[in-house]
């Protein structure tokens, strides 16, 4: 057989002009991935993906090569958060796809638009063990909206428009797309089978039905003399930030966010309360204890926010918004329900909305304010939280953090005051150490203009310590600052206070300099003791590149207050020896 026989027959032939009418499905999906606004990809190539990788070469859309596919999900991830569009990212088969698993399950809980598109064996090998081959399929069928195989290159358009359809409607959230090799190098005519990827649209509750349902809404709302708003994830995802806020003001409702939910109104207008849950703030846990009417929108009322549900909210009627029918009554049980686009419930809920003053119920919140600064609780983040402070106050206005996970999280999540929705980047459901350097590259090439800083601790900084590579290779300025105080920290806070001090896998040392790491991957780099960081601060501030700040801590710096597992949200424990 002839050598280009041979090729076309394995799956690896990309007919380049003998089809002048005809595209081949490589082809296919990136004009459709250009036609859906994808500008960037993260990836990492394979054999399964080069008929991709070769074709790239023509296309406008630029592939970023990261060192790790699971820093490519995170990246794709991190773009997406910062920009509101769909974050695309690409691995081979076997190794490659498995690897962008834990990236994928990160976006599928904070219900990030993501395209994940992973190369496959050959068709006539699915299923049989082949050099490479993994069901990942069978995998992420749990941790996306949808995966799809592809099986024909026929379908290839059609198919993918549908996936980015799905990403992006409803609740987003990841979609995979498997692509056999041979599926890439086949050819046909473009929009053969193609629908567009208009999908059949559910139509979950009648327009009749759910007026009634927002009217009922507000009447509660008008009625209640404790009533309070707990802003979610969902209202950024569903661009209802500005509806709300007139709401808020218009009723002069408090509110608190949870995790996910920080940034979406301006805070300074005096009626956020703060987060809540497990590492939440004393005010904003307590109010909602107190509160008699929770008008909860965009959040599935996970067991962080919540802690222990039996006791969450004893005295509150519930009522929530979400588009997501699995979302409501998933983990609370909830008084009222409407299954909606959040920004045209909230916009058709604003008129029936009562101006009310409500002097009592803000009177008794100032004095839990007042009661709750005088316990501490305010100074829970100590010196970590004002070098944050001071990081932010010198930083230009619209600066995007991105926050990892650990005691880290927890300073970066309570001292970094977003200005902006997406002011404040981190991984609540799975809380993935390793995700902050990577998603703070996909924010910085999603938004070029602005300056992105990563806070890490030394255990989630190592997880993904490779990305320096990407940092360096393409100079993109991102700053990273890694609190380095030689152990896991948060692992060690919970030995000590739930484990009798018995601290065991969770010291790190101080063996590795940082400094020097980041130096050698060509990144300039510098070390500051957490009490003293001006000098620090200045450095990276003036460096136009990247720039790394190791922060030494004292592993006994810890974070409060917290709620003990399992306890209320009004059970708050305050310092070491409560
Ligand atoms: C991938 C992953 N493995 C393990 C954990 C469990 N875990 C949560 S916080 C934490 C410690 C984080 O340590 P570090 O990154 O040094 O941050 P610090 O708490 O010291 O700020 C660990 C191990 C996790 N969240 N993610």
């Amino acid at each position: 057989m002839q050598k280009a026989a041979i090729l076309e027959k394995c799956g690896f032939f990309i007919k380049i002009g003998r089809y002048k009418m005809e595209k081949t499905g490589a082809e296919i999906i990136l004009q459709t991935l250009k036609e859906e606004g994808t500008e960037v990809i993260f990836g990492y190539p394979g054999a399964n993906t080069l008929p991709i990788h070769d074709r790239l070469m023509e296309s406008p859309i630029k592939h970023y090569l990261m060192r790790h596919e699971q820093a490519a999900a995170h990246a794709a991830d991190g773009y997406a958060r910062a920009t509101g569009k769909v974050g695309v990212c690409l691995s081979t088969s076997g190794p490659g796809a498995t690897n962008m698993v834990t990236g994928i399950a990160t976006a599928y809980m904070d219900s990030t638009p993501l395209i994940a598109l992973t190369g496959q064996v050959t068709t006539n090998l699915l299923g049989s063990d082949a050099f490479q081959e993994t069901d990942i399929i069978g995998i992420t069928m749990p941790i996306t909206k949808h995966s799809f195989l592809l099986n024909d290159v026929e379908e290839v358009e059609s198919t993918l428009k549908e996936a980015f359809e799905l990403a992006r409607s409803g609740r987003p959230g990841p979609v995979l797309v498997d692509m056999p090799r041979d599926v890439l190098t086949a050819s046909c005519k473009l929009d053969s089978k193609s629908n567009n990827g208009q999908r059949s649209k559910k139509q979950h509750t009648s327009p009749k039905e759910k007026l009634e349902q927002i009217k009922q809404i507000a009447t509660y709302l008008n009625r209640a003399e404790r009533p309070i708003i707990i802003i979610g994830g969902g209202v950024k995802l569903g661009k209802a930030c500005t509806q709300l806020s007139e709401l808020i003001k218009k009723g002069r409702i408090p509110f608190v966010t949870t995790m996910m939910g920080i940034g979406s109104i301006d805070s300074s207008n005096g009626f956020n309360l703060g987060f809540i849950g497990t590492h939440g703030n004393e005010l904003a846990n307590s109010t909602i204890h107190h509160s008699d009417f929770i008008l909860a929108v965009g959040t599935r009322f996970s067991d962080r926010s919540t802690s222990n549900i039996e006791e969450f909210a004893p005295l509150a009627t519930i009522a929530q918004i979400d588009i997501d029918p699995t979302s409501i009554g998933k983990n609370i049980k909830v008084d009222l329900q409407l299954i909606s686009d959040i920004r045209e419930a909230i916009t058709e809920m604003i008129p029936l909305v009562e101006k009310k003053e409500r002097p009592e119920w803000f009177q008794r919140i100032n004095k839990e304010r007042e009661l709750s600064e005088k316990r501490g609780s305010r100074e829970g983040c100590g010196p970590a939280g004002k070098l944050i402070s001071m990081i932010q106050d010198v930083m230009p206005e619209k600066t995007t953090a991105v926050a990892d996970v650990g005691l880290n999280q927890i300073w970066t999540v309570r001292s970094w005051q977003p200005k902006t929705p997406r002011g404040l980047i981190t991984c609540g459901g799975m809380g993935t150490m390793g995700f902050s350097v990577p998603a703070a590259i996909g924010a910085k090439i999603g938004v070029q203009n602005q300056e992105v800083v990563a806070f890490s601790g030394d255990g989630g900084f190592y997880m993904n310590i490779q990305e320096l590579a990407t940092i360096s290779y393409y100079n993109l300025p991102v700053k990273i600052v890694v609190f380095n105080n030689g152990n896991l920290g948060m692992i060690r806070q919970l030995q000590d206070l739930f484990y009798g001090a018995r601290f065991n896998a969770c010291e790190l040392g101080n063996k590795v300099d940082m400094v020097m790491v980041a130096k050698g991957f060509g990144i300039d780099a510098g070390r500051v003791s957490v009490n003293d960081p001006e000098s620090g601060i200045e450095k990276m501030r003036k460096t136009d590149g990247p720039y790394l700040l190791e922060v030494m801590v004292d592993p006994d710096t810890y974070v409060f207050p917290l709620i003990p597992p399992g306890l209320s949200n009004i059970e708050m424990i305050y310092r070491r020896s409560d």
